[in-house]
């Protein structure tokens, strides 16, 4: 008998990643992942994607080859990841053991009004992303499996790969600054510390 067990709630999953954060690195992808993140607490060391959809991963990759000392956490929805399947690959072939992608997996695009993503049909993350040649456990669905990802992501013994089951309610959008040129310099500044 299958047990349906409730869906996690997607703002006290990412409340939860994001706590005692220590050094991470943070790379939201566009629209609810990023306004979870901001509702978690703005950072400058959150670098929010407001467009570039697909990208999250692919920008996380670039970040984490170029900080190999510093964990890097993206964290992005099915939609997203489902565009950039195919950084996947590139993260499985080059393979930074401080990059670490969590997927919010409600099974539909959210943002644009519900419709259910090809996760709805079938497709298997995890298994796409052990097939690259990630770490990834079994689908998370509880918050003893967030705590314990946790744990593995500042481990950083990666590359790793989590898909979260959350619920597909929509909560009130906390937005962060939108300029990208200002999130960029912030998030340099942060990172590598004011320019001479
Ligand atoms: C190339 C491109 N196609 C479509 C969109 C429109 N769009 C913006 S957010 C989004 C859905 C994102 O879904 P998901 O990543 O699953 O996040 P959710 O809101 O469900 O957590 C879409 C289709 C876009 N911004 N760019």
């Amino acid at each position: 008998m299958t047990v349906n067990l409730p869906l996690l709630d997607r703002r006290e999953t990412v409340a939860r990643l994001l706590r005692d954060r220590g050094e991470l690195l943070v790379v939201s992808g566009l629209g609810s992942a990023t306004y979870d993140v901001a509702a978690a607490g703005d950072d400058p060391r959150n670098f929010y994607l407001w467009g570039a959809m697909g990208g999250t991963a692919a920008m996380a990759l670039g970040l984490a080859l170029a900080q190999p000392e510093r964990p890097v956490l993206a964290v992005t929805g099915d939609g997203d990841m489902l565009m950039g399947m195919g950084s996947l690959a590139t993260i499985g072939a080059k393979r930074p053991s401080n990059l670490s992608v969590v997927v919010l997996d409600n099974e539909v695009y959210g943002e644009t009004g519900a419709q259910p993503t090809a996760i709805a049909h079938g497709v298997d993350l995890v298994r796409v992303a052990r097939g690259c040649g990630l770490e990834a456990p079994d689908d998370i669905r509880d918050m003893n499996g967030v705590g314990t990802l946790v744990e593995r992501i500042h481990r950083s013994d990666g590359p790793l790969f989590a898909n979260i089951k959350i619920d597909a309610r929509e909560h009130a959008r906390v937005l962060p600054a939108r300029d990208g040129a200002w999130l960029r310099s912030r998030f340099r500044e942060a990172v590598l510390g004011l320019a001479p």
